[in-house]
């Protein structure tokens, strides 16, 4: 039993994982020849003169994603009907064949230019279903196809942090179904974007299994290995028996990593959450969801379900036909960012004091108040339980903690937080992971003393930050 939880404890994020979780919240951008025909998905027969965006400005882009607090933007360089918002010199299937500049422009080179200037990453989606490109189906003819779109983008576009991968996969015009080469896909991208990560389709970032913004209460980063190869479709779907193998996992399940299923396992890895989203209905600009934009109330629970659970948040803006963010969504945006800036700006619990039930040399309690990420509490090896007690020094309204671990090893599996009230403590939040970051909302109350049980932990827990709020 030692061994095995000492195994799960100590897997650990890749830094281009650990990097992208530092992120929290970024941009999906979804903008293509859909935009004008108001499809959420098209065929490939669009003809590129419909694609003529007349006041396209990247630059009100990335400052509505700033304005929310993003710290990057994924653009949709390619959807599933081919069309590609850069010149690609393997297709005339592009903005080059547009109106949009006389044919001489690249929204993807705008679109990176601006990020860099407003200092946020940039990340790119390239579909591989591809509804336009004749070579689909001809499986190997297509892979290179499209490992030279990949080529292009990678090399022509300074830094990308992520590579986000769907698994659609469909027929091409020769009856066959295409069969993508994904270890090809990754070797290109790790030789010419090492930092990148690889988002669902993919080794590092995980689907959290629905579009909806739905969350799970518990989002652990440690999962079965095999789930990682179940996202890549055909391989599922070539999957006749299950029982040749460990278990199969599916995004969708609903537990993937509690100790009940990772006990299980042989093999195990870092394979964290990312939630995906759109900010309206579709995916891409309708006029006639101008007035269904998500409200605040919404983001707001999106955003501390995922980026407070252990997750990341990637939110879909679509720009319109004038190749801009509409005003409702910007609105929106701006309304997010400033509530969220208020509710964390001020840490209540900066010189408060706090102690162990018991505390390993080199790990003292101190950690959890220093604002360093690096440095934490942890008690000696083999104590799975642990109490902290935090002294705010004065009586104070508050009502939201924030918990962080060691950002390089999950631990905790169940936790309380208690308050002191008239010399009684009492209930105030009860959970399970808290990982990279477990952000707890309450009602208003005034204490003075709170304390964190932990209750199950993963060989030892650690824990970096405790942080207290009045949002
Ligand atoms: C899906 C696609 O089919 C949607 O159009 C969208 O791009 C979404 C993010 O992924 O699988």
């Amino acid at each position: 039993m030692n061994d095995w939880i000492q195994y799960a404890a100590q897997i650990k994020p890749s830094d281009r994982q650990a990097a992208l979780q530092e992120m929290e919240f970024y941009a999906f951008i979804h903008f293509t020849v859909n935009t004008f025909t108001d499809k959420e998905w098209g065929d490939g027969t669009e003809d590129p003169a419909i694609f003529n965006p007349t006041q396209f400005d990247a630059r009100q882009w990335v400052e509505s994603c700033r304005d929310a607090g993003m710290k990057g933007l994924i653009l949709t360089c390619k959807h599933h009907d081919g069309f590609c918002l850069w010149p690609s010199q393997f297709t005339e299937h592009s903005v080059k064949s547009s109106p949009w500049k006389h044919g001489e422009g690249d929204i993807v080179r705008e679109v990176a230019d601006a990020c860099r200037q407003g200092g946020i990453k940039f990340g790119i989606y390239l579909s591989p279903w591809d509804r336009h490109e004749p070579s689909y189906g001809d499986s190997q003819r297509y892979n290179t196809y499209f490992i030279n779109q990949l080529r292009e983008l990678l090399t022509n576009y300074g830094d990308i942090f992520c590579v986000w991968f769907d698994g659609a996969c469909g027929e091409g015009p020769n009856g066959k179904r295409q069969e993508y080469d994904w270890d090809a896909y990754y070797s290109v991208i790790r030789k010419l974007q090492p930092n990148a990560v690889i988002s669902v389709c993919g080794p590092d970032i995980r689907w959290c299994g629905n579009e909806a913004g739905y969350c799970r209460e518990s989002e652990w980063s440690v999962v079965p290995e095999s789930l990682r190869s179940s996202e890549r479709v055909q391989e599922k779907s070539q999957q006749t028996d299950d029982r040749e193998f460990s278990r199969r996992y599916d995004s969708q399940d609903r537990d993937l990593g509690s100790r009940e299923i990772i006990s299980k396992e042989q093999k195990l890895v870092w394979y964290p959450a990312e939630v995906n989203t759109s900010i309206r209905p579709g995916w891409f600009y309708h006029a006639d969801e101008d007035d269904k934009v998500r409200s605040l109330d919404e983001l707001l629970h999106i955003y501390y379900g995922s980026v407070g659970g252990n997750a990341t948040f990637l939110l879909n803006l679509p720009p319109d036909q004038r190749g801009l963010i509409h005003e409702n969504d910007r609105a929106r945006l701006k309304e997010l960012g400033e509530t969220l800036r208020n509710t964390f700006r001020t840490n209540l619990a900066e010189g408060a004091a706090a102690v162990a039930s018991e505390t390993r040399q080199g790990y003292g309690v101190q950690h959890i108040l220093d604002g360093k990420r690096d440095t934490f509490w942890s008690p000696e090896e083999g104590t799975e339980q642990a109490l902290i007690e935090v002294d705010l020094l004065d009586e104070k309204i508050i009502n939201h903690i924030v918990l962080k671990e060691n950002p390089y090893s999950q631990r905790i599996e169940r936790f309380e937080l208690e308050y002191l009230e008239n010399g009684e403590w009492k209930l105030l939040y009860h959970g399970t992971v808290i990982g990279y970051k477990r952000i707890c909302r309450f009602e208003d109350l005034k204490s003075r003393y709170i304390r964190l049980k932990i209750n199950e932990s993963r060989w030892c827990p650690t824990l970096s930050a405790f942080e207290v709020y009045r949002g």
